[in-house]
């Protein structure tokens, strides 16, 4: 099927939707955060993942004025849901590489904050190891610009990109994000030692952290027993429509 075509037309037909993965306070048991995640309800092949028209997104460039509608759009939202008082959370959206480039991405972060009226730090960036890493002075420069202006930033996939480690704390995060597989495999003797050591780092550089991809039980204790309070995962909720949220903030907050 030819998406390329059909993208080029999905933001004008406002065929993207996005939905919320709650963020949860494994001690409280409250949720802390939503991440935004994109869908594409294509008019004839249903639903498509991000995972296949992401990429795509990327090569063509029209991941840019994509990202540029959904942080007008998930601003917005986020603002309906503190006025409405249904919840007061930071929301994350994800950064692709592209969006470092040509520097347009401050004023937009800026606008969509202005014309919403969201206070900046209900606003989170992810952005993965390897955009930080590649260009990493320019996009050290737009990060830090951000988070003056008060917007949170979280390193994503944290621990599977080839990132250095010596440059991390030039990086200017709020979160690191510990990758899914990690969690999936916390059973084993050596993955669980380098979940422990993210955890230390993020605590030795004063981040936060966030275990991503929890599905069971098990996995909850073992990250509660390293320390790890904020967790991301099917286990607590899937990606969730708007519509579906307002229920949702009722019984878990
Ligand atoms: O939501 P899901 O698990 O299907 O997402 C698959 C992949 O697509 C993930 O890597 C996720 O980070 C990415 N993704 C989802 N929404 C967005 C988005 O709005 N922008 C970018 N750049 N990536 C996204
Ligand atoms: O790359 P990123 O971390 O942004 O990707 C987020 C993706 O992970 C989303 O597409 C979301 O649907 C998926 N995801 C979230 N929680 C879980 C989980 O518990 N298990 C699995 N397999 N995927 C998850
Ligand atoms: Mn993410
Ligand atoms: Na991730």
């Amino acid at each position: 099927m030819s998406l390329e075509k059909d993208l080029r037309k999905a933001l004008a037909r406002s065929e993207f939707m996005v939905v919320y993965q709650p963020k949860w306070d494994s001690f409280m048991n409250v949720t802390v955060g939503l991440e935004a995640l994109l869908r594409w309800r294509h008019p004839e092949h249903g639903i498509i993942s991000p995972a296949e028209f992401i990429p795509i997104a990327e090569e063509t460039g029209l991941i840019v004025p994509i990202t540029y509608w959904m942080l007008h759009d998930v601003c917005g939202q986020n603002m309906l849901w503190h006025r409405a008082e249904v919840a007061n959370v930071p929301v994350s959206i994800n950064m692709s590489a592209r969006m470092f480039e040509g520097g347009g991405l401050y004023d937009v972060v800026e606008e969509a904050l202005t014309r919403s009226g969201l206070e900046p730090h209900f606003l989170e960036l992810e952005i993965t190891e390897s955009i930080a890493m590649n260009n990493m002075e320019e996009t050290v420069a737009q990060l830090s610009k951000l988070r003056n202006l008060g917007v949170r930033v979280s390193l994503d996939d944290f621990g599977t990109g080839f990132s250095s480690l010596g440059n991390l704390d030039e990086i200017p995060v709020n979160t690191l994000k510990i990758d899914q597989v990690f969690i999936r495999k916390s059973k084993m003797h050596s993955k669980k030692a380098i979940i422990s050591n993210i955890i230390a780092i993020a605590s030795n550089l004063n981040m936060e952290v966030v275990a991503e991809g929890v599905e069971t039980t098990e996995q909850i204790e073992l990250l509660q027993s390293l320390g790890c309070r904020v967790m991301q995962g099917f286990y607590y909720g899937r990606p969730m429509p708007v519509h579906e949220l307002g229920q949702w903030f009722i019984e878990n907050t």
